[in-house]
């Protein structure tokens, strides 16, 4: 049996992540959860459901990343031989609000839990998975690779520079497997809501299903490169299994703008968003990032890793996850009424 400890397991690669790892019987998989007043598991409920087996394969523990003790408590009861470091602030407007908090869950957590990785890694081999972003190359020009100098525009960013460059440095100081994978965005179902993707095609179908009269957004012209988290999960987990440690970028090497999403999100529901949409410098950033345009060749050469599901094939399946959400919720609330 191989034993995966994933932080941020309640996060949405976290659940792609696990549901990948458990889909293979090899596996126990054991993930950090934060103490919180309400529970936050709906990502990871279903997984029970994967085969009888799971109920013996998935273990979760109480730890925080912010929390060097518990780190260490987790890696010396465990003993995982793969950690998937996936927990963070993962909001880039949030952390210009909290930057020291993000500092300190991104950054500093980063640097707790190699040193608790370093420290079993003295008794049996580890291997570590760090998430790196695409935030990082900020205002660097694309396309962006490994080559591109990085040049951060936010909080978030300066924080995950530095978990990429100490996960550098603890592979070429102390010799361990440790790779920093370099994800250019990557959404889902099962994206938080108050990221850019899911925001849209929420809003896109409340409104066609008449729970929601407009959408307010921040600024339309940045362009990113959006992928599948199920295909980028596949990738940190590719990233493990290689022969040496190294670092990549995952992408799908195709940008598209937030107003490009906008226009193919309401046409899936017949409408048009210039009907609907309207601006609100809440929802802007101090400094934004224009365009990312990741390069994945290396990715793609090393590790054999292609994305299968290109912008709009994503966009049709979370407006269609979203769509049969909202006419649920129309359904109750007009069987409430009635
Ligand atoms: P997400 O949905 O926001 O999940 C973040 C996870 O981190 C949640 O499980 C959260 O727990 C956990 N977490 C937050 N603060 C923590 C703390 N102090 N200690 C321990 N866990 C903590 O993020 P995601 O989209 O799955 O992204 C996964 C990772 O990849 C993150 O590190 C993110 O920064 C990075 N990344 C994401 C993308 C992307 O496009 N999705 C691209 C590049 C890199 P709760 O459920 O309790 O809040
Ligand atoms: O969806 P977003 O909030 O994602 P962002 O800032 O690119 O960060 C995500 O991807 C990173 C990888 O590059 C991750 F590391 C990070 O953890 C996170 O997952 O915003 C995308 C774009 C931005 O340019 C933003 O200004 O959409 C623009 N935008 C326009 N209106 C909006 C909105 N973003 C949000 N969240 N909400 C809006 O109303």
């Amino acid at each position: 049996m191989k034993r995966a400890l994933i932080t941020g397991i309640t996060g949405q690669d976290g659940s792609y992540l696990a549901e990948f790892l458990l889909a293979r019987p090899d596996y126990e998989v054991h993930g950090l959860v934060r103490r919180s007043s309400s529970l936050n598991r709906q990502r990871i409920d279903h997984l029970f459901a994967i085969d009888p087996s799971v109920h013996d394969r998935l273990h979760l523990h109480y730890a925080d990343l912010a929390d060097a003790s518990s780190l260490a408590m987790v890696m010396e009861k465990v003993r995982p031989s793969e950690v998937y470091n996936l927990g963070a602030q993962s909001h880039v407007r949030v952390s210009f609000d909290q930057p020291l908090y993000t500092a300190d869950v991104v950054g500093s957590g980063t640097l707790r839990l190699l040193e608790a990785v370093r420290h079993l890694n003295q008794s049996q081999p580890v291997r570590f998975y760090q998430a790196s972003s695409s935030e990082m190359f900020g205002s660097a020009p694309p396309p962006q690779d490994l080559n591109t100098p990085f040049h951060p525009r936010s909080p978030y960013a300066c924080a995950k520079l530095y978990g990429h460059w100490q996960t550098i440095n603890y592979r070429e100081a102390y010799g361990m497997f440790a790779c920093s994978g370099v994800l250019f965005n990557h959404e889902s179902p099962r994206r938080g809501e108050s990221f850019v993707t899911r925001k849209v095609t929420l809003g896109a179908t409340r409104i066609k299903e008449g729970l929601q009269k407009k959408l307010v957004m921040g600024n339309l012209d940045s362009k990113r490169d959006w992928g599948f988290a199920g295909d980028y999960v596949r990738a940190m987990w590719m990233m493990l299994q290689a022969e040496t440690p190294d670092d990549y970028v995952v992408a799908t090497g195709e940008t598209h703008s937030v107003r490009e999403l906008l226009e193919l999100a309401f046409s899936l529901v017949d409408l048009d968003y210039h009907d609907y949409v309207e601006f609100d410098p809440r929802y802007t950033r101090p400094s934004e990032v224009d365009v990312l345009l990741g390069d994945p060749t290396k990715a793609r050469e090393a590790l054999g890793w292609r994305p299968e599901v290109d912008f709009r094939g994503l966009i049709t399946m979370m407006v269609e996850h979203d769509l049969e959400q909202a006419r649920r919720e129309r359904f109750a609330s007009t069987y409430r009424k009635s």
